[in-house]
Parts: structure tokens; C-alpha cells; sequence
């Protein structure tokens, strides 16, 4: 039987199912309107809900129809499909290269801890308690003592650095795993940006002095602006994080946040912190020193985790699905041959697996769509809502003219580009988008920046969603009153980070909320 006739009977329920839809839902008639309702119609595909109509929900039908994630029966956990493990894959391999270069060595610890370790530093469990994940039972017994399942892993690792670190030519010491840990969280659960299980990679080293520790903060916090804005096209800020938003096991925490115009939300994109020697006091992580004396160690650690895709695809998506900056997308072009009557479909199915070639052989990811069972249209809108950065079309008329067609994710652009020079083209095409990408992405982030010198001018960007610029204290107090009196439905206000590049301060400023004497400019917002 061909194989196009299989397809028939999809096709009878996809319109079917539009037409109940249409029929029974109330809600589906306000959007049925739209231009692309219509092109759900015809192809099966597309989006429900915009982005601006109902973000929650477009963006979980992105991820989905996007291929990225499958819902799974367990809630806050999700299935990981092979388009998002190739970003994750990429960004890794940045990743790993980057801390190699620094000594930086890979290890791997085990995903449980018994009761007693994890409890070990009662400071740093404390108010995470109910966040632990415990396995109390094998089979049909009991176990004698529970044990955890990973949430992070200081108290996995540190007795060790305890037991390896002995004298001043054991540091520096530093490690990094990749692994998955689990915060049994209960506030609703998102794809990559809040789920109960998520892959990060952790960093925890050891040093003899707070200097090179420092160094090392900053270093790994600039890998993680690298990452954002050099591979996945988001804008960051880099700042320090307030007293009462820093990891409490720390000394200082650093931190890149992103903007989510959108929802109006801050999103903390990955953290690097000086742990100071609280933990060496706890873990008892001593060295002896050139002088022979005995000195305790300087830690950091530091992680970024899947979060990073869930920013990427809220801050580049839009109504016709995902959008991949093409550093981290599998496929950076697919190639669609464009069928015509009594065109010879072999020369252009051949000029398709050609092109494909050339652009494979020198470094571009590059596939072609070439099945029969599906039309172009389909095909276009499918790999639209993948996010795939650069179309190619190749139908007879290119194939006369010895040109091929390039669309472009990001702004719908068409541009004929003849075969002649074709592989240039597309690199500088490609880079075009990246850095488009990242600067539109910027021009939304920057346009949502609000400077608040008044509790009034505050509460007024509060409430237009703006990412808030304000000069600030620096108490504590303050922020805990500046949360209290914004708490509502959508969450209370608070302190994002305090960017390193900091705007003049003139003499005599005050703090928008307690009218003191302002000590730095800090970044204020809700936040995910
Ligand atoms: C904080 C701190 C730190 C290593 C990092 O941010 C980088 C990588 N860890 C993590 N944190 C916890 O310590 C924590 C502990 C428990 Cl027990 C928990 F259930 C949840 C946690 N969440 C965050």
C-alpha cells in the first residue's frame, strides 16, 4: 500500500477534532479567528494559545509540540526528548572544555545520603528540609535507617575533601560533577524552570587562600554570561546577590539573572558562590600550611542547570512555536524540496541531498525533510515549531536558476541564494541570526527596565511588570518590609541581584524604600 493513504485517517480526526473544538468550547471560539487557527486547520499543527494571550499555556504547548518535553505521570518531573538533549549536550560541551582549562577535574559521587550526613550542617538543611526526597523502603521491607536522595551535594562531597586534603600540595582541589538532583518542590511545577528532578552540573573547589577563591567566583560567573549570551542568545546581568537571597551556607553569592518580559519576572540563570570556610569549620577540611601550620580551606561552588533551556525558550519563543539561537540547535538548516506537477522530483530530490552535503562537510548542521507523506506547508509549520533557524527550499524554478531559498526562524525573512558561495552565505546567515536573536532579546529587556527612586515610582513599575532599578540600603530589614507589603496573588517583590556594573550614584541619594542613605543600585522584581 503507499504510504500516503496510512496517513488518511490522522488527518480525518485532526479535523475532526478542530471541529468539536470549535463546537463545544466556548474558549476556542476567541481564538479560532486568528490567522494561525487557520493553518492549524490545514496542517495539524500549531499553537493554541499565543504568547501574550496566555503565557503559562503557550509555553508548556511550546515545549511540548515542540518535541522538547513530555509530560510524565509524576508531577514537576518531565521526559527529556532528544531535542533537548542535544542543547544540553552542546552547552556542556562548552561548558566542560571552558573549566578544563582551568584544572578543573570531573568526578561523580552517589545520588543517595544517609540521614546522618545530610544533617551534618543543620544550618545549610534548615528551611530546605521539606524539599528532601527519602527512600524508606526496598521491596516489601522497611529500611533500617532512610536515606535521601540528593538536593545538591555539599554534605556528599565534603567529608571527602576532608579526608583528601592533608597539606598545602592538595589544593587546590577542585571538582565537578554532572548529575541530576531532586527538590521535592510543591509550588507549581514548570518544565526546566522549577521540576523536581533537573540536571546541573556542580562545581565545589578548595583553595588555601580567600584570593584564589574569589578569582574563581568570577571566572565561572563570566563562563555562565557565556553561556546565556554567547550560545543561547539571552541577556544577563552579572551582580551580587543580597544577604538575604544568598545561599545561606555562603559567604557571598554572585549570580547572572535574566528578564522574562512577558510574565514580568526575574530568573536567577545560574550561581557561583564563595562559600568562605564555613563549610571547612563543619567538615572539618584543614590543611597544613607552608609554614607548617594548620589552616582551614576556602570553598566555592557553583552550578547552572536544564533552567537554562526553560529561559531560552520563554525568551526567544513566539506564536509559530520555538525558536533556537542556531549555536545550540541540533538542526541549524533543514532542507524541504518544493514539489511542483510534472517537475522531475528526482533532480531536485538529489539537489536537496547535495546541498545538504556541502553545508554538512563544512561544520553546518544541516538535515533534509525529504518525505513524501507529508506536504511542504506541513513540514514548514513543523520545523517552524521546532525553531530551527534557517529553512531551505528548493522547488524546480530554484533549481533552473541554480539558487535555493532561504527563510529565516527568527524574522520570517526569504532571500534567494545562489548555489555558487551557498556554505558562506548560510554561516554568515546563521551568525546574522545569533546575534540578531541576542539583540532583540536585549532591546525587549532593556525596554522593561524601570529606574524607581520612590516607593510610589516602585510600586507603579511593580505593577507594569518592569524589571526595577532602585537605590537601595542594603538592609535587611528593608527588603523583608519591601516583601511584606508586596505580597499578593502573583508573589511579593524582591531583590534580584545588585549589578557589578553599577550606574553613578550621586552623592546624597536615598533608598526608594526607607528614604536612608542609598548604598548601591540593585535590580528588584517578582520572580520565578
Ligand atoms: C542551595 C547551593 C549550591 C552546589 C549551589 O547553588 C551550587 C551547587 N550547591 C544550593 N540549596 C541547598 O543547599 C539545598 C539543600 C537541600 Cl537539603 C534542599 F533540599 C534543597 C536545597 N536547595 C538549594
Amino acid at each position: 500500500m503507499p504510504r500516503n493513504l496510512l496517513l488518511l485517517p490522522n488527518l480525518v480526526v485532526g479535523v475532526f477534532l478542530n471541529s468539536f473544538l470549535f463546537l463545544s468550547s466556548a474558549s476556542s471560539i476567541i481564538h479560532i479567528h486568528s490567522a494561525d487557527e487557520g493553518r492549524k486547520k490545514e496542517t495539524g499543527l500549531g499553537l493554541t494559545n499565543t504568547k501574550d494571550g496566555n503565557f503559562g499555556e503557550w509555553y508548556s504547548e511550546v515545549v511540548t509540540n515542540g518535541e522538547m518535553i513530555e509530560y510524565y505521570e509524576i508531577s514537576g518531573c518531565y521526559i527529556l526528548r532528544p531535542w533537548t538533549m542535544s542543547i544540553w549536550e552542546i552547552m556542556q560541551t562548552f561548558f566542560d572544555a571552558e573549566i578544563k582549562k582551568m584544572k578543573i577535574k570531573t568526578c561523580y559521587f552517589p545520588l543517595f545520603v544517609s540521614n546522618n550526613v545530610l544533617q551534618k550542617e543543620k544550618d545549610h538543611i534548615e528551611g530546605f528540609a521539606p524539599e528532601v526526597a527519602w527512600v524508606t523502603r526496598s521491596g516489601d521491607s522497611d529500611l533500617e535507617v532512610p536515606i535521601a536522595i540528593r538536593p545538591t551535594s555539599e554534605t556528599v562531597m565534603y567529608p571527602y575533601f576532608s579526608k583528601w586534603i592533608r597539606g598545602h600540595r592538595d589544593l587546590p582541589l577542585k571538582l565537578n560533577q554532572w548529575c541530576n538532583v531532586v527538590r521535592w518542590e510543591f509550588s507549581n511545577p514548570t518544565p526546566f524552570i522549577r521540576s523536581r528532578e533537573f540536571l546541573w552540573q556542580e562545581g565545589h573547589t578548595a583553595f588555601a587562600t580567600k584570593e584564589e577563591a574569589d578569582t574563581e567566583v568570577l571566572e565561572i560567573l563570566e563562563l555562565y554570561r557565556r553561556l546565556y549570551e554567547e550560545y543561547l542568545a539571552v541577556p544577563v546581568v552579572k551582580g551580587k546577590k543580597s544577604e538575604m537571597e544568598k545561599f545561606a551556607g555562603g559567604l557571598y553569592t554572585t549570580s547572572v539573572e535574566a528578564f522574562i518580559p512577558n510574565t514580568g519576572r526575574g530568573v536567577q540563570g545560574a550561581t557561583s558562590h564563595c562559600l568562605g570556610q564555613n563549610f571547612a569549620k563543619m567538615f572539618e577540611i584543614n590543611f597544613e600550611d607552608e609554614k607548617g601550620e594548620k589552616a582551614m580551606v576556602w570553598q566555592n561552588s557553583w552550578a547552572y542547570s536544564t533552567r537554562t533551556i526553560g529561559v531560552m525558550v520563554m525568551t526567544h519563543g513566539d506564536d509559530r512555536g520555538l525558536v533556537l539561537p542556531p549555536k545550540v540547535a541540533a538542526i541549524q538548516v533543514i532542507v524541504i524540496h518544493v514539489p511542483y506537477k510534472d517537475a522531475d522530483i528526482k533532480e531536485i530530490l538529489s539537489a536537496c541531498s547535495a546541498t545538504v552535503k556541502v553545508l554538512c562537510d563544512l561544520g553546518i548542521r544541516a538535515e533534509a525533510d525529504l518525505r513524501e507523506n507529508y506536504s511542504p506547508g506541513w513540514k514548514y509549520s513543523h520545523w517552524e515549531m521546532k525553531g530551527v533557524p534557517l529553512r531551505i527550499e528548493i522547488g524546480p524554478k530554484d533549481l533552473a536558476n541554480n539558487q535555493v531559498r532561504a527563510v529565516r526562524r527568527d524574522n520570517a525573512a526569504k532571500i534567494d541564494i545562489p548555489m555558487d558561495g551557498l556554505v558562506d552565505k548560510v554561516k554568515c546567515m546563521l551568525d546574522d541570526i545569533q546575534q540578531n536573536m541576542f539583540n532583540v532579546a536585549k532591546q525587549k529587556r532593556d525596554a522593561c527596565v524601570q529606574v524607581a527612586k520612590t516607593w510610589d515610582e516602585f510600586i507603579e513599575a511593580l505593577s507594569q511588570k518592569k524589571l526595577i532599578l532602585a537605590p537601595w540600603c542594603d538592609e535587611e530589614e528593608v527588603e523583608k518590609d519591601v516583601k511584606t507589603k508586596t505580597k499578593g496573588e502573583t508573589g511579593a517583590a524582591k531583590t534580584l541581584c545588585s549589578p557589578f556594573d553599577q550606574p553613578q550614584l550621586p552623592e546624597g541619594t536615598l533608598c526608594f524604600a526607607s528614604g536612608k542613605p542609598a548604598k548601591k543600585w540593585t535590580y528588584w522584581g517578582r520572580s520565578y
